[in-house]
């Protein structure tokens, strides 16, 4: 998080993390079309002909409040999925206030999302920071694909964690507000909680949320769109200004079994 408080500016760091090939740069590509004008900013995107990212792709964004007094900007990065590239993601996730894991539902890649999902864990640890503190939100994409695990099935994983979970057809452009919405609205309580952002800026978060849902053209409000997980909460994730409460044993239970994914 980076603050300008002479600018009243807040830059945010989000990060789409996930396996290979599971839509991660499809949901960057699928926000920008949506975005109005003012708010995008220029996608950036590394890629071999096979959909592969070699680095990382980067999707400025930028909201204003309504009277256009402070600016909300986001820096969205992807992660490349593919095994290889470990010390990218590491890098990739450093400061990252928020992350969305992007996973593929079909059950073949049940294995995968598992692998990602500990790889994510173990990155932010390296890092120094704490998984069960860090605002997640989770999407599983690839809806219109044959084979996949169940609505109940999702919605019963869901209801065991804290973590929002969407469900997607990024290619399609749907569960991808969603998604996005959710993960700043989840980093923004938390940041705001912790440095009380809202206070120090005068400026109301849920009204800012609303504001970057007008401004990426969202067709409903964000209330009803974050209304459409399939479980977990908003609640920050950390106790009152600057202390850091310890996690609730829910979160901590599947979280470490890495069968999220
Ligand atoms: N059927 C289907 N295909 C999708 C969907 N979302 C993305 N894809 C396709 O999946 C392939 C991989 O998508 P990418 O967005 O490039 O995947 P990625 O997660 O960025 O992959 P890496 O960069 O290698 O980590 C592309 O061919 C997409 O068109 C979806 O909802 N349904
Ligand atoms: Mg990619």
């Amino acid at each position: 998080m980076q603050l300008d408080f002479a600018a009243r500016e807040v830059t945010l760091k989000l990060v789409y993390y996930g396996p290979a090939l599971s839509g991660k740069t499809t949901n960057l590509i699928a926000l920008h079309e949506r975005a109005g004008k003012e708010a995008r900013g220029r996608l950036m995107t590394l890629e071999t002909k096979n959909d592969r990212t070699l680095f990382f792709d980067l999707l400025p964004l930028t909201f204003r409040s309504q009277g256009g007094d402070v600016r909300l900007r986001i820096k969205l990065f992807t992660v490349p999925g593919q095994p290889i590239h470990a010390s990218t993601r590491k890098l990739v996730l450093q400061g990252a206030d928020g992350v969305a894991l992007i996973a593929d539902s079909r059950l073949s890649e049940t294995e995968h999302n598992a692998a990602s999902f500990i790889d994510l864990r173990d990155n932010l640890k390296a890092n120094g920071t704490d998984i069960a503190k860090t605002p997640l939100v989770i999407q599983f994409n690839k809806r219109d694909l044959p084979e996949i695990r169940s609505d109940d099935e999702l919605r019963k994983m869901a209801s065991r964690g804290k973590e929002p979970v969407f469900t997607a057809i990024a290619k399609d452009g749907v569960g991808v507000l969603e998604t996005f919405l959710a993960l700043l609205q989840l980093t923004w309580s938390t940041v705001d909680e912790v440095h009380g952002l809202g206070q120090k800026l005068r400026v109301d978060g849920a009204g800012l949320i609303a504001d970057a849902a007008r401004q990426l053209n969202a067709p409903s409000g964000i209330s009803e769109l974050l209304e459409r997980r399939l479980g977990g909460s908003f609640e920050a994730l950390v106790g009152p200004r600057g202390s850091v409460s310890p996690p609730a044993a829910s979160t901590t239970g599947p979280r470490t079994q890495g069968g999220r994914g």
